[in-house]
């Protein structure tokens, strides 16, 4: 039988860089052949060769819910009926910030956009533009989308500037990115000590989905939140991963039940909050958020910001993991999922740790769970692929790269996650 998925792969690789419109798709980390969605319902997504997987992808966060949740099919389809886009404002975009600002009260203002990346990239020029300085801090093993300043790796010495990680952005647009470790609170002072009345920002994933799952320690929070207060430095909390996945108020309501009173000054923010629809936001107090144009200096605009049609999708996708018990529900069926896999690692001997927050979770081929980078890096590569391979052949489609975080949907039965266990029993009892 010819596998579709390496044809429309062949076929795709001709016409579109990699075969692919985002890099991670591509599988180049784990080897292999990219699955080629034909359609997704519920926990489940077909490939090209109608093989169904149980999916912990999720759109890489948006899909809380689940794929063609009724309602939300329902709320787009009749916003389509009125119009994709005009160009012009809405009340569904007002309804939307409203929403936004209800469940993140450290938000007085929201700004919709159409990516994290951009959601990211305007939420540093705003912040340079408010405070009047260049540097903003960022964390090693951090992604706050494909803005040239944030591609930037950790500079050769102890608060160094940065070097690009990426051809085409040139040094000196880095040059004010100061790379840290994660959870180093001595870096971090020192950095504040050299730096402080320089620093613009210090943008943080509060929860680390982009090396997997890292949490910031609360006392490194803590100190964060002070560093920045004592120096006029903007705390920018990047929860395009964790807003809405992690818990209702994301990760900044996570932090505040450790550290009273606790509020980053600016959120950046998208998945969720679109339900699969191309839509992020930023947000922060007024006094910064009216630096904004048109009203301030600080330019910023999109053609499809708040576009009619995405913002109905994720008005819909809030109001229904607003209902009571939705977080709770979805943390315990994906804290079943991670102390299963943990259970099956341990009969299997296989060094194995993994930890979650609400519908976000992360696992890792090592013995603890990492608190950075460096050890985030030190997994076994090899073992990783070949459990990604074994899961997927199972039916089972994990996050094509051990950076990746992963996420359960409402969706996800305990028939779906008892069906995951029993094939990770399988797979890890062959490696
Ligand atoms: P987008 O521009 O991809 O919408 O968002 C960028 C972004 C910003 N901040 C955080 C914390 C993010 O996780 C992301 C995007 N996440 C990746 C997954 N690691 C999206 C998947 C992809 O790049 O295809």
């Amino acid at each position: 039988m010819t596998d579709r998925n390496a044809t429309l792969f062949e076929r795709a690789k001709t016409v579109i860089p990699g075969g692919v419109n985002s890099p991670v798709r591509a599988f180049k980390a784990v080897g292999g052949t990219p699955r080629f969605i034909t359609r997704a319902q519920g926990a489940y997504l077909w490939d090209a060769n109608d093989q169904r997987y149980i999916d912990y992808i999720g759109s890489w966060g948006p899909m809380i819910l689940g794929h063609g949740h009724p309602e939300v099919v329902q709320a787009v389809q009749a916003a389509i009926a009125e119009g994709f886009s005009f160009g012009a404002p809405t009340e569904r975009e007002i309804e939307l910030a409203e929403a936004i600002r209800r469940l993140l009260p450290s938000l007085e203002m929201v700004r919709l956009v159409s990516s994290g990346t951009e959601a990211g990239m305007s939420a540093i020029r705003l912040a340079r533009g408010a405070t009047g300085r260049p540097k903003i801090i960022k964390f090693e093993g951090c992604y706050h989308g494909h803005a040239d300043a944030l591609l930037v790796k950790a500079g050769s010495g102890l608060a160094t500037f940065g070097h690009p990680t990426s051809a085409g952005v040139p040094p000196e647009v880095v040059q004010h990115t100061l790379v840290l470790e994660y959870n180093n609170i001595a870096q971090l002072e020192a950095a504040f000590a050299e730096h402080g009345e320089q620093i613009a920002a210090l943008m943080i994933e509060p929860i680390a989905g982009n090396m997997n799952f890292v949490r910031a320690s609360v006392p490194f929070m803590r100190r964060c939140r002070e560093l920045c207060t004592e120096h006029g430095a903007l705390l920018v909390f990047d929860e395009v991963m964790t807003g809405f996945r992690v818990a209702l108020g994301g990760a900044q309501s996570v932090y505040a039940r450790h550290i009273p009173g606790f509020e980053p000054d600016m959120t950046v923010m998208g998945k969720v909050i679109g339900g699969g629809m191309p839509l992020a936001a930023f947000g922060g107090k007024r006094a910064v958020m009216e630096q904004l144009a048109p009203l301030g200096p600080v330019y910023q605009a999109g053609t499809l910001s708040g576009n009619p049609v995405a913002t109905a999708c994720g008005l819909a996708t809030l109001r229904l993991i607003e209902q009571p018990g939705f977080f709770d529900r979805l943390a315990a069926q994906t804290r079943a999922l991670v102390d299963g896999l943990c259970a099956e690692a341990q009969r299997a001997g296989v060094p194995f740790s993994a930890d979650s927050e609400g519908g976000m979770f992360g696992f890792f081929f090592l013995p603890e769970l990492p608190q950075n980078y460096a050890q985030v890096m030190t997994s076994d590569a090899a073992r990783f692929n070949r459990f990604f391979h074994g899961m997927l052949e199972r039916g089972v489609y994990f996050a094509p790269a051990l950076y990746e975080a992963g996420f359960v949907s409402a969706a996800h039965s305990d028939a779906d996650i008892d069906a995951t266990l029993q094939a990770a029993r399988a797979v890890l009892a062959q490696l």
